[in-house]
C-alpha cells in the first residue's frame, strides 16, 4: 500500500474545507460557544507554546461538532493598547499600519493550525465598527453613574509613560515591561467596579471554573466584615475613625496608626514631632503600596499626640506608619500588639506595651512570644468581657459600641474601582466633552464611534497627557449641549475596554444598530467553554464579568455571567522549564514541524507532551512517536481495505471498549491520555488484523471518528478511503454499548482422566493459569478431586483435563 503522504492529503483537504465548511448553522442543532482568549497581534509570530491553546480548543470543538451541535468557535483581535503602540514605536511604524500588517501575519500562522474558526465572525478592536460600541458602554456607564473623575496618586509606570489599573502592578512592577512603578496625581477617569463587587463574588458559585482562578477573584474582591470605631483625640475636637476586623480586641488597644496620606496626619504632630513627622510623610509618598506592604523592616514616626481608647478611657499614643495604607479602610487602625503581627512587630521596635485580650484557656501568658491571631480562645483583660469565649464578643462587640455611640458593624471590600484612563495614543478615544459651562457631556451616542485621530508623534510625551492632547483642531469642539467652545477628553481607554465585551460581538458583528440583537445574544450566549491562560484570573476575567452584569442591567443582554466553563491550559516551554519566548531565544517554530510531519502530528503532539492543565517541556523529538502512530493507523486500514473483512467477536469487543475510552477521557479533559489510548488500541487491532487477515470497516471507520479532531486531515481522507460518505466531521460521535464490550462467556467442560466431571463458565479471553485453577478449585468443592494431580491440560476454549494417580 502507498505511504502515507501529509503534506498532499493535507492540502487537499484544506481546499475542500474552505469550499464546503465542516461547522454549519442549519438552524436545528444545539449551539456550543467554544471560545479562545483573543490574541494582541504582535510582529513576533506563533511559537509551538502559542499553538497549543489553539489547538485544546479546536479539539473540544470538533468533538462538539461530532456530538451533535453547532459550534460558534470565533477569532479575533485584541489590537489595542501598550503592545501593538510599542512594537509600532520600535519599528517607526503609525501604530495602525503595524497592527494591520501583524494581523494579515498572524491570521495566516493561525490558518496553519487548520481550526474551524468561523472567520465570518472576525472581531478587531481597532476597527472602528467595533470600538464604536466600546466606547458606548463607556458613555452608558458614565450616564448611569458608573464612569466617573477623580484626581488621585495612581500607579504611574514611568517607562509605558502611562497610568496603570492596581490588577496591572503585579509584585511593585508594570505588569507589561517590569518597571517599578510609582506614583503620581493625576486626573483620571475610573469604572466603578466597587458597585458590583457583591454580585461578581456572589456570582462565583454559578461558575465551573478552575477552584483557583475562583479563590484568586474572591481574595481580589476581599470582602471582610468589621466595625468602624471612633477614637477622640486627646486635647482636640478630632476624631480618629478606624476600621478593624477584630472589634473584640478593642480593650487591648495600645496605640494607634494613621496612614502617612491621612487627612489628619499633616497636623497632628505636636512641636517638637513636627519635623520628623513631615520627613517622614514626604519619604512615604515616594513609595508605592507594594514596597510598603512587603518592606521587612516597619517603620514609623511618633506623633506627640494621643488618642482616647473608648472602651477605657486609657490615653494611647498615635503612630504614622507606611504599613497602613492611605486606601484601604478608612486609612487608620487601632493597633493591638498582642493579637496582630504587624503591631506586635511595631511594638516591639518601638517598646510600645502589649496587651493580652485572649488566651486559648483563658489565663494570663507570662510574656507573648509572637502574636497570638487565632480567633478561637477566652477573653482577659477586658472588662466584663472577661471569661467569655472571644468569637462571641466580636459579634457582639459592634452592636455596644453602636448603642455607646462610638462605632457601628461594617462591611469592607479590598477591591477598588478600576483606573480605566491611559495618556497613550494607540486605544479608544474616551467620549467626553469638557465643556466649561455644562461640565461632563458625553459625545451623543449618534457620532460615536469617535475617531482616533490621526497624529504625527504618537510616542508618550510624559507630561501625564496623552498625545492626542496636542491635536488642536480635534480637542477644540463644541459642547454638544450648550453649543459653546469645549474641549475633548484626551485620555485614551485601557486594553481592557475592547476585550471586556468581545465575546459578545462576536455572534452579531455587523450589526450596526446595536451591539448585540437580543435575538441573536439569546440564541448564542452565553460561551460554554472558554479556554485560555492563567495570567488572567483577576484582570481580563473579572472586568469581562462586570461588563457582562452591567450590560445584563441595562437590558442589552439576558445573561449574567458570560462563561460558563472555564479552562486554563499549561504553557510549554523550553528546556528545564523556561518560558518560552523570543527574549529568552528558545522558540521552536512549527514551519519546520508541519513541513516534516505534518500539521495532524504536530497537533497530536502538542496534546500528547503531557496534560493540557499543567506546564510542559518541549522536545522536537517526542513528534517521531505521534508520526508514526499515524503511519501505522494508514497502514492498517490501507491493509483491510477491499478485503471484505467481516467483524469477529473480538473486534466488535475492542471497538466498544475504544468508544468507551476514548469518550471518557475526553469527558474528563485528558487529552494527552486520549492520544495515550489511540496507541494502545491501534497496537491490539494490528495484532488482531495478523490473525484475521485485516480488520473490518465498520470498527476502522468509529476509529476514525474519534481521531478525525486531532488529527482531521487523516480523518477525513482514511473517512473517503473507507467509503464513508460526505466529511468525517458530518458524522455523530460513536456510542458504544456496555453489553458488547463484556468477554465472552464459554462453558468449558472440565476432566479426569479423560472423563468429564463438571462443567464450568469462563470468559473466552481467560488464560491458561487462571481457568486451570479456577477449574481445579470447582473440582475440590464438588468434592471430585482426589489423587495427586500429576498433569494438567487446556485446550483453548475447548476444554480442561486434569491427570491424577
Ligand atoms: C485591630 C486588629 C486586631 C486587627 C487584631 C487585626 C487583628 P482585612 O482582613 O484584610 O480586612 N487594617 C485596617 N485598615 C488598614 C489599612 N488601611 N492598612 C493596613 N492595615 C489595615 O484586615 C483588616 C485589619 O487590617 C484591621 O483589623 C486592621 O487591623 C488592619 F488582633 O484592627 B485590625
Ligand atoms: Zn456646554
Amino acid at each position: 500500500a502507498a505511504q502515507y503522504n501529509h503534506s498532499v492529503v493535507e492540502k487537499k483537504w484544506r481546499k475542500i474545507w474552505k469550499d464546503h465548511p465542516v461547522n454549519v448553522n442549519d438552524g436545528k442543532r444545539e449551539k456550543y460557544y467554544c471560545l479562545d482568549m483573543f490574541p494582541y497581534p504582535s510582529g513576533s509570530g506563533l511559537h509551538v507554546g502559542h499553538w497549543r491553546g489553539y489547538v485544546i480548543s479546536d479539539v473540544w470543538s470538533r468533538y462538539q461538532l461530532l456530538k451533535g451541535h453547532y459550534v460558534i468557535h470565533p477569532m479575533g483581535w485584541d489590537a489595542f493598547g501598550l503592545p501593538a503602540e510599542n512594537y509600532a514605536i520600535n519599528m517607526g511604524v503609525h501604530p495602525a499600519k503595524s497592527t494591520e500588517e501583524n494581523i494579515v501575519n498572524i491570521k495566516r500562522q493561525i490558518e496553519e493550525i487548520a481550526a474551524i474558526y468561523d472567520w465570518d465572525m472576525e472581531v478587531n478592536t481597532t476597527d472602528p465598527d467595533y470600538y464604536k460600541w466600546t466606547q458606548w458602554i463607556f458613555v452608558k456607564m458614565f450616564k448611569e453613574g458608573l464612569a466617573y473623575e477623580k484626581e488621585f496618586p495612581i500607579n504611574w509606570c514611568p517607562s509605558c509613560k502611562t497610568g496603570l489599573a492596581n490588577e496591572e502592578v503585579i509584585g511593585g512592577e508594570c505588569e507589561r515591561c517590569g518597571t517599578k512603578v510609582e506614583k503620581k496625581n493625576l486626573r483620571q477617569w475610573m469604572l466603578k467596579i466597587t458597585a458590583y463587587a457583591d454580585r461578581l463574588l456572589n456570582d462565583l458559585d454559578k461558575l465551573d471554573w478552575p477552584e483557583k482562578v475562583k479563590k484568586m477573584q474572591s481574595e481580589w474582591i476581599g470582602k471582610s466584615y468589621g466595625a468602624e470605631i471612633d477614637f477622640k483625640i486627646d486635647g482636640s475636637s478630632d476624631t480618629i475613625k478606624v476600621y478593624t476586623t477584630r472589634p473584640d480586641t478593642l480593650y487591648g488597644a495600645t496605640f494607634m496608626v494613621l496612614s502617612p496620606e491621612h487627612a489628619l496626619s499633616a497636623g497632628i504632630a505636636s512641636k517638637e514631632n513636627k519635623e520628623a513627622v513631615d520627613k517622614y510623610i514626604f519619604e512615604a509618598s515616594m513609595k508605592s503600596n507594594v514596597d510598603r506592604m512587603q518592606s521587612k523592616e516597619k517603620t514609623g514616626v511618633f506623633t506627640g499626640s494621643y488618642a482616647i481608647n473608648p472602651i477605657n478611657n486609657k490615653k494611647i499614643p498615635i503612630w504614622l506608619s507606611d504599613y497602613v495604607l492611605a486606601d484601604y479602610g478608612t486609612g487608620a487602625i487601632m493597633c493591638v500588639p498582642a493579637h496582630d503581627e504587624r503591631d506586635f512587630e511595631f511594638a516591639k521596635k518601638f517598646d510600645i506595651p502589649i496587651v493580652q485580650v485572649i488566651s486559648p484557656d483563658g489565663k494570663q501568658e507570662a510574656e507573648l512570644e509572637q502574636a497570638y491571631t487565632d480567633m478561637g480562645g477566652v477573653m482577659i483583660n477586658s472588662g466584663d468581657w472577661n471569661g467569655r469565649k472571644a468569637s462571641e464578643v466580636k459579634e457582639e462587640a459592634p452592636h455596644i459600641m453602636e448603642k455607646l455611640g462610638y462605632g457601628k458593624k461594617t462591611v469592607n471590600y479590598k477591591i477598588r474601582d478600576w483606573v480605566f484612563s491611559r495618556q497613550r495614543y494607540w486605544g479608544e478615544p474616551i467620549p467626553i466633552i469638557h465643556c466649561p459651562k455644562c461640565g461632563n457631556v458625553p459625545v451623543p451616542e449618534e457620532e460615536l464611534p469617535l475617531l482616533l485621530p490621526n497624529v504625527e508623534k504618537y510616542q508618550p510625551t510624559g507630561t501625564g497627557e496623552s498625545p492626542l492632547a496636542d491635536i488642536h483642531d480635534w480637542v477644540n469642539t463644541k459642547c454638544p449641549v450648550c453649543g459653546e467652545a469645549a474641549k475633548r477628553e484626551t485620555n485614551t481607554m485601557p486594553q481592557w475596554a475592547g476585550s471586556s465585551w468581545y465575546f459578545l460581538r462576536y455572534v452579531d458583528n455587523h450589526n450596526n444598530t446595536e451591539l448585540v440583537s437580543k435575538e441573536k445574544a439569546n440564541k448564542y450566549l452565553p460561551v460554554d467553554m472558554y479556554i485560555g491562560g492563567v495570567e488572567h484570573a483577576v484582570l481580563h476575567l473579572l472586568y469581562a464579568r462586570f461588563y457582562t452584569k452591567f450590560l445584563y442591567d441595562i437590558g442589552v443582554v439576558d445573561i449574567e455571567e458570560p462563561f460558563k466553563k472555564l479552562f486554563n491550559q499549561g504553557m510549554i516551554t523550553g528546556k528545564n522549564g523556561v518560558k518560552m519566548s523570543k527574549s529568552k531565544g528558545n522558540v521552536v517554530s512549527p514551519d519546520e514541524l508541519v513541513r516534516d510531519y505534518g500539521c495532524d502530528a504536530l497537533r497530536m503532539y502538542e496534546l500528547f507532551v503531557g496534560p493540557p492543565d499543567l506546564d510542559a517541556e518541549w522536545d522536537d523529538r517526542g513528534i517521531e512517536g505521534v508520526s508514526r502512530f499515524l503511519n501505522k493507523f494508514w497502514n492498517l486500514v490501507s491493509d483491510s481495505l477491499g478485503k471484505d473483512i467481516k467483524a469477529t467477536d473480538e473486534m466488535i469487543r475492542l471497538r466498544n471498549r475504544l468508544v468507551s475510552d476514548i469518550d471518557h477521557r475526553f469527558r474528563s479533559f485528558g487529552l494527552n491520555t486520549v492520544i495515550a489510548g489511540f496507541m494502545e488500541y491501534n497496537n491490539k487491532f494490528i495484532d488482531i488484523a495478523k490473525k484475521e487477515g485485516g480488520i473490518d470497516s465498520e470498527t476502522l471507520k468509529t476509529f476514525t471518528i474519534l481521531l478525525a479532531p486531532f488529527a482531521p486531515h487523516i480523518g477525513e481522507e482514511i473517512w473517503s478511503l473507507l467509503g464513508g460518505a460526505d466529511s468525517v466531521f458530518k458524522q455523530s460521535w460513536p456510542v458504544y454499548d456496555e453489553e458488547r464490550m463484556k468477554d465472552d462467556v464459554l462453558d468449558i467442560p472440565v476432566q479426569i482422566n479423560g472423563k468429564t466431571k463438571i462443567v464450568i463458565k469462563v470468559p473466552a479471553e481467560i488464560t491458561k493459569d487462571d481457568i486451570l485453577s479456577q477449574a481445579k478449585k470447582a473440582l475440590e468443592s464438588a468434592g471430585k478431586l482426589d489423587g495427586a494431580v500429576v498433569k494438567e491440560i487446556y485446550v483453548p476454549n475447548k476444554i480442561v483435563n486434569i491427570v491424577v494417580k
